[in-house]
């Protein structure tokens, strides 16, 4: 007999204990306190997090870290309010997350109730649906279709509000008829074989073809579809920031990320294509800069599961809408080898120039560079860790020097851009992944945001490194003030507590580091510890990331550092 009486609340819980859920991320309050009573029935661990946007973080670091749906539950009003950070977050970045809010009862709702807020209203524009749930015998059949919604397609956040009458209530749950059944759309359907044809023929005509490798790749889990194609053909690929990991960054035909702090080699590679086959990546405005010069002399063929992006922003010869794994699989038998080796060495000859620009090139002079830092973290983890990055300059130069060799071992938040991820993300992230070696890499400016949090790894007893690139400035945008705006440093320079006491008073081990020598004996300490461990990496506060494509810029018109190689700024201290 699959029916049962039970409350709403406990609906609540039965329904997500049904879809695998076994960690929730949240904060209790007047309007969810029954769902919070009821959970105590319930074998589901929740982290008590110190911040309602640290618990949708968390929640979207775990969806990205393990590719299952990640839970945030909160109370109404503030509680909801504050989560709306972290939506907008994962549905730019299609990350699978599932947030619960508490509403006020539904006969007060519209008269200005104690924390009453229309978060339905709020959340329309950033989540991929949501429900206002006012009865008992809903809420399982909706969470049950919310989660659905989450993971199906291009992934994204989903909110279920639940009145406190409808969580009390008692309701009868037939768990058969709670099946969700989703409208099949085109977007699950295979390309035709024309349309299929015409991209293999686009691609055996190919004199200078590169693949674009975009977060849809790990996504759909098609990472060894890419290769073999790749393979087969005899074609490079570039990567966007939220594609990196998809592609091993040792093959060799991953040429690196592409876009606004891409490889120099990338960016001009893509200017000079005659072909560029996007797989599961959006054409941001990051990876594109000036969308009328946007390689100009290319064909494009466009795969994305969502038929919105397909010529929203570069108009294509060929669109697919279709799982980038099931439409690379069935290229892969129909392409052929490719006679690139003129294209290639061209390529590596861009690459000859960008190597004497690197920064890693110089000397030891006693000054610490957060790219130095990146790299050492990358050798001393032997490229093993799952890094979750704040947003920054630090984030690109993660980007840049840490290189991947596996999927969603990079959580960053792309879209958004939202400074004070990297922290509570990397929560998630480790308890998805407990037996992982997770990094949050954070700038001074966005760990000061969600600080909170270290109490919520204390309390859960989590080991999380914690790597702070702390440069003394809001230094992305110094830098843009350094470029463009004749360096008036608006806001920017930034004063931060003593980090290592901070950490300190929640009882987490740590260490402040200034010189390059100490890197890595460092972050193999902080590995070799039980406990969460914090480094205060005190880097060069004026350096720049390189290259760089002025926003709006021609793709190849970029920023490069200046060589020969010298300091780029004073430091402080
Ligand atoms: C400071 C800063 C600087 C940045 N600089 C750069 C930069 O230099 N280079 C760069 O690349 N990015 C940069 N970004 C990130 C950038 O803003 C975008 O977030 C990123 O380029 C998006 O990558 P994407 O299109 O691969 O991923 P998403 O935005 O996640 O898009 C994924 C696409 O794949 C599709 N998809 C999902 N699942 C499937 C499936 N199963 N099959 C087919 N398609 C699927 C989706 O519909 C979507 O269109 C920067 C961000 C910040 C904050
Ligand atoms: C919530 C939020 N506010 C503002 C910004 C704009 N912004 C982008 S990068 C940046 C500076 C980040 O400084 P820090 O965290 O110290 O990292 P750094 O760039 O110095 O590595 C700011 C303010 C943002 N991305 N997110
Ligand atoms: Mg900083």
């Amino acid at each position: 007999m699959a029916t049962e009486t039970m409350t709403g609340a406990q609906a609540l819980w039965a329904a997500l204990v049904r879809e695998g859920v076994t960690e929730v991320f949240g904060y209790p309050g007047g309007a969810i306190l029954p769902a919070y009573d009821a959970m105590l029935q319930f074998p589901i661990h929740h982290v008590l997090v110190r911040h309602e946007q640290g618990a949708t973080h968390m929640a979207d670091g775990y969806a990205r870290a393990s590719g299952k749906v990640g839970v945030a539950i909160a109370t109404s009003g503030p509680g909801a309010t504050n989560m709306v950070t972290g939506i907008a977050t994962a549905m730019l970045d299609s990350s699978p997350i599932v947030c619960i809010t508490g509403q006020v009862g539904s006969k007060l709702i519209g008269s200005d109730a104690f924390q009453e807020t229309d978060i339905t209203g709020i959340t329309l524009p950033i989540t991929k649906h949501n429900y206002l749930v006012t009865r008992a015998e809903d809420v399982a059949p909706m969470v049950r279709e919310a989660f659905a919604v989450a993971r199906s397609g291009r992934p994204g956040p989903v909110l279920v509000d639940i009145t406190k009458d409808a969580q009390t209530s008692t309701c009868e749950v037939d768990w058969d008829a709670t099946e969700p059944h989703l409208t099949e759309t085109m977007d699950d359907e295979l390309p035709g074989d024309g349309t299929a044809a015409e991209a293999v023929a686009l691609i055996n005509a190919a004199e200078r073809p590169l693949i674009l490798a975009g977060h849809g790749v790990t996504l759909s889990g098609a990472e060894r579809e890419v290769v073999a194609l790749a393979e087969k053909a005899n074609v490079p690929i570039a990567m966007t920031l939220l594609g990196i990991g998809g592609v091993p960054a040792h093959h060799p035909l991953n040429l690196g990320m592409m876009g606004m702090h891409g490889e120099a080699w990338v960016n001009t590679a893509i200017q000079e294509a005659d072909l560029l086959i996007a797989v599961g990546m959006r054409f941001d405005d990051r990876v594109t800069g000036n969308l009328k010069t946007y390689a100009q002399t290319a064909r494009k063929i466009h795969v994305d599961i969502d038929s919105a992006e397909i010529g929203k922003n570069v108009p294509v010869d060929v669109g697919i809408v279709a799982d980038v794994k099931d439409v690379l699989h069935s290229w892969t038998t129909a392409v052929e080898r490719l006679d690139v080796a003129e294209w290639v060495g061209h390529i590596d000859e861009l690459k000859g120039d960008s190597a004497v620009r690197d920064i890693q090139k110089l000397p030891d002079d006693g000054h610490l560079y957060a790219a130095h830092v990146i790299n050492d973290l990358w050798r001393a983890t032997h490229g093993n860790a799952v890094v979750v990055t704040d947003v920054g300059q630090h984030q690109m130069w993660e980007a840049q020097y840490y290189h991947h060799d596996k999927p969603r071992t990079l959580i960053t938040s792309g879209g958004l851009g939202t400074m004070g991820f990297a922290l509570p993300a990397a929560i998630g992230a480790k308890m998805a992944n407990p037996d992982a070696d997770v990094w949050a890499v954070v700038g001074d400016g966005g760990f000061q945001m969600t600080m909170c949090e270290l109490a919520t790894i204390v309390q859960e007893q989590l080991k999380i490194n914690i790597a702070i690139i702390n440069n003394g400035y809001l230094g992305m945008v110094r830098q843009w003030q350094e470029f463009f705006y004749e360096r008036r440093y608006a806001a920017t320079p930034l004063l931060s507590p003593d980090f290592v006491k901070l950490a300190g008073a929640y009882g987490i081990e740590a260490h402040a580091i200034k010189s390059r020598a100490d890197v890595i004996p460092a972050v193999t300490a902080a590995r070799a510890h039980g406990g969460t461990v914090l480094l205060d990496f005190q880097v060069e506060q004026e350096d720049s990331v390189f290259p760089m494509v002025p926003a709006g810029a021609d793709l190849h018109k970029m920023i490069r550092r200046p060589t020969p190689l010298a300091e780029t700024g004073a430091d402080k201290s």
